[in-house]
């Protein structure tokens, strides 16, 4: 048993991240220290706990070879990530990110999958002024990585009902109950040199000094709609409502995950599954015993095996019940029989319930920048200092426009016509429906691109889908760099995944609704073919589909092995 935190691990037979968790102060480490210090990186134990305060060590992936010629380092920059419970992003914040990628970044933000704000190419020397910007403007980045609980997901309607009133409350209550209480963030990032005359950090019953064996993700999804992708989360609630509109209690579903690693079978994406049903006043005590279960049992002597998903299947569900049931004062009850509708992108203009309008704009892989062709970065600038409105940041990486008024969207249309941004409802629904990751150039773990091939790439797919008669169907399209799954590419419609540079494996049968796994098709092919090799299988889907069935639902119905036998159109590489 560990003798810091009572966890059942010794720190002998534990990852180099264990101990050096286990030997930051609570995640002091060296960071002040090394802030302090003229080099354009941190050491490697610094960026340990680097992340954990929500910043990433990168380097452009683009300038390596180059740099290896001219025999020069590598060109260091790093990436901020700040968390954004439900991606509820206030005007102010808003331009708060928009200033720090201009003065320190690399001119562009980025909306993450998990309804984060990014911003990339941030040199060491800027680092503390940019965190200290965000925080400012009343965010943070602890929490952004690391091995805690991340940011906590929630669909991002402003709907101003009961209902969602109650849902953004348990929000609120499950960030506190859930972030760790150590000082040493605002001691590091905020004080500066108070930090020697500082307090001692409050006892952290949930995370004691070896926080999680690794990440942690939690999600809120609404029952009927799974905008949230909520089985990709190591723990899942489900909101239900009574009859009288007020929040009934949530379904909690446990150990998904959909990390895995090329050629290795003993790693593997996961949904997760059901657990049992909780009161609305259950729900934080039930999520702080559910992590403190994967605090206590999770693997710390090996990284690929650490998720709460593997400790599930390796001592059941039941077992995992049993140890959270133990944990808590009241009993968890049965779950519920749970009934996906859809999972709405919440794009376009609707009626908030309040009088207001509301509008979801379409970003293309949750990059926010200014191209030749449109100025989405001025446009958003000056809506939101024009307008002073909040915003929404979805599961999909687009951005919803809150609380505009009659006379607010006249405003907003002009500015976005004005910079030339298109309108989600023109685009093709194969784009629409499209997510990438950001993979080349600043991702360390990329082996192929995706946020730079994903647009020529899924332009050609709503052709076939135009030529298959099939143009306006919700089909999902989702695009990675390497098999992490960043933009859980295993569970869309259709996935593509990166296995090496211009190669892809390509996976069919998942579900719009999110809530099963697809398949592999493909293996290995080119990005060029990958057209060609959908066009046979969406051309078929458009004469033999039922009334009502989805693509991913059609490719279940066939046998994907015999599906590819069909139309392998073109020689595919083992
Ligand atoms: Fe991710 C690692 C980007 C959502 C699974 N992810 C990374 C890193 C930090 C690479 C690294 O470790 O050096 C990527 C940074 C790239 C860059 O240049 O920005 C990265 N992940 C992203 C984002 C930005 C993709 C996006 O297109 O938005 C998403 C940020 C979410 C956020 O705001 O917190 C992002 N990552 C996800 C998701 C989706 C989700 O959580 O709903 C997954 C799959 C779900 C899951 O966690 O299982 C995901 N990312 C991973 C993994 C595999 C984890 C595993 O259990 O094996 C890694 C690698 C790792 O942790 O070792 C990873
Ligand atoms: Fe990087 Fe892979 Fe995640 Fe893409 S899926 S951002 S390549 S870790």
């Amino acid at each position: 048993m560990c003798d810091t935190c009572g966890c059942s691990s010794d720190l002998e037979q534990m990852s180099g991240a264990e101990q050096v968790k286990a030997r930051s102060n609570r995640l002091r480490g060296t960071l002040a220290g090394e802030l302090l210090e003229d080099t354009p990186v941190f050491s490697d134990d610094a960026g340990v706990i680097l992340k954990f305060h929500g910043v990433y060590q990168q380097d452009d992936r683009d300038l390596r070879k180059e740099a290896r010629k001219l025999g020069r380092a590598k060109h260091h920059m790093m990436m901020i990530r700040t968390r954004i419970p439900g991606g509820i992003v206030s005007p102010d914040a808003y331009l708060a990110h928009d200033r720090i990628a201009g003065a320190w970044g690399n001119g562009t933000l980025r909306v993450t999958t998990r309804q984060d704000l990014q911003l990339h190419g941030v040199l060491k020397g800027d680092l503390r002024r940019a965190i200290r910007a965000i925080n400012d403007a009343l965010l943070t980045t602890l929490g952004g990585c690391g091995d805690q609980e991340r940011n906590i997901m929630c669909c991002p309607a402003p709907w101003s009902d009961r209902l969602h009133r109650e849902i953004n409350a348990t929000l609120a209550a499950l960030v506190t109950g859930l972030t760790p209480t150590t000082r040493a963030y605002s001691e590091i990032w905020l004080d500066g040199d108070l930090a020697a005359s500082n307090q001692p950090d409050p006892p952290d019953t949930l995370y004691g000094e070896r926080y999680l064996p690794r990440k942690f993700k939690t999600a809120i999804a609404i029952a009927g709609d799974n905008c949230v992708d909520i089985y990709a989360n190591d723990l899942g609630l489900v909101a239900h409502e009574t009859d009288a509109g007020a929040l009934a209690g949530f379904d909690l579903l446990v150990g998904g995950g959909l990390g895995r690693t090329a050629n290795k079978p003993n790693t593997w994406p996961a949904v997760a599954q059901p657990l049992g049903y909780v009161q609305p006043e259950q729900v934080v005590e039930a999520a702080r015993a559910v992590v403190s279960v994967q605090h206590d049992y999770g693997d710390r002597s090996d990284r690929r095996h650490a998720r709460l998903k593997y400790l599930i299947a390796d001592r059941g569900i039941d077992w995992f019940r049993g140890e959270v049931a133990s944990r808590l004062p009241f009993e968890l009850e049965p779950s519920r029989r749970l009934h996906w509708r859809s999972a709405e992108d919440h794009l376009g203009w609707h009626e908030q319930g309040d009088g207001n309008h509301c509008y979801g704009l379409f970003v293309e892989n949750g990059r926010i920048h200014d191209t030749e062709t449109s100025g989405l970065r001025s446009a958003l600038r000056e809506v939101v200092e024009t307008l002073r409105v909040e915003l929404r940041l979805t599961p999909q990486q687009n951005i919803l426009f809150t609380n505009l008024t009659d006379d607010g969207r006249g405003v907003f249309t002009a500015i976005l016509d004005r910079w030339g941004v298109a309108r989600s409802e023109s685009l093709p629904s194969a784009i629409r429906h499209s997510m990438a990751c950001p993979a080349y150039p600043t991702c360390g773990l990329a082996v192929a691109e995706s946020e730079r091939a994903m647009p020529s790439l899924i332009r050609e797919i709503a052709l076939v889908q135009r030529d298959a008669g099939v143009e306006d169907e919700r089909i999902s399209y989702r695009m990675t760099g390497c098999p992490n799954g960043c933009t859980r590419p295993y569970l869309g419609d259709v996935g593509f995944v990166g296995t090496t540079l211009g190669k892809y494996d390509l996976f069919l049968g998942g579900d719009f609704e999110g809530t099963r796994l697809n398949e592999l098709y493909m293996h290995n092919v080119k990005l060029e073919e990958i057209p060609r090799l959908l066009r046979g299988p969406l051309f078929e889907y458009a004469s033999s589909r039922l009334a009502g069935e989805g693509f991913g639902d059609w490719c279940r119905r066939q046998d994907i092995s015999m599906l590819a036998e069909r139309h392998a159109l073109v020689e595919v590489t083992a």
